[in-house]
């Protein structure tokens, strides 16, 4: 009995430094891949604590609309004040037409770890 106890806790501590290892390996490179990839497109999902995609590129006149697909409450809200969706609920969207070529950080107000970029071309 006292061996299996041994084999048990040996067991555990194996699965717990897989499982570590297996975070600290997926984490950053998501994180990279994220920062550096702009996508052509005018919707934005909010999604898992995400803008998704992150950064993205619109003509100039576009209006690009922004989706509350989480679970919790969100905003847009441009660093430079172009735009500020205010508290969007889940299911909730925000729209704004982008009239001047530029890029426009924004953040979420509630999650600021929340960032994201559209460039106007
Ligand atoms: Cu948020």
């Amino acid at each position: 009995m006292r061996k299996f106890l041994k084999w048990l806790i040996a067991m555990v501590l194996v699965a717990a430094a897989v499982l570590a290892a297996g975070c600290t390996d997926s984490g950053p490179t998501d994180d990279s891949a994220d920062d550096q990839e702009q996508v052509q497109t005018n919707e934005v999902s909010m999604m898992s604590l995400q803008f998704q995609p992150q950064n993205i590129r619109v003509s100039a006149g576009d209006t690009v609309t922004w989706t509350n697909d989480d679970a919790v409450a969100h905003t847009a809200t441009a660093d430079n004040g172009e735009f500020d969706s205010g508290v969007l609920e889940p299911g909730q969207t925000y729209s704004h037409a982008f009239e001047e070529p530029g890029t426009y950080d924004y953040i979420c107000t509630i999650h600021p770890s929340m960032v994201g970029t559209v460039t106007v071309q």
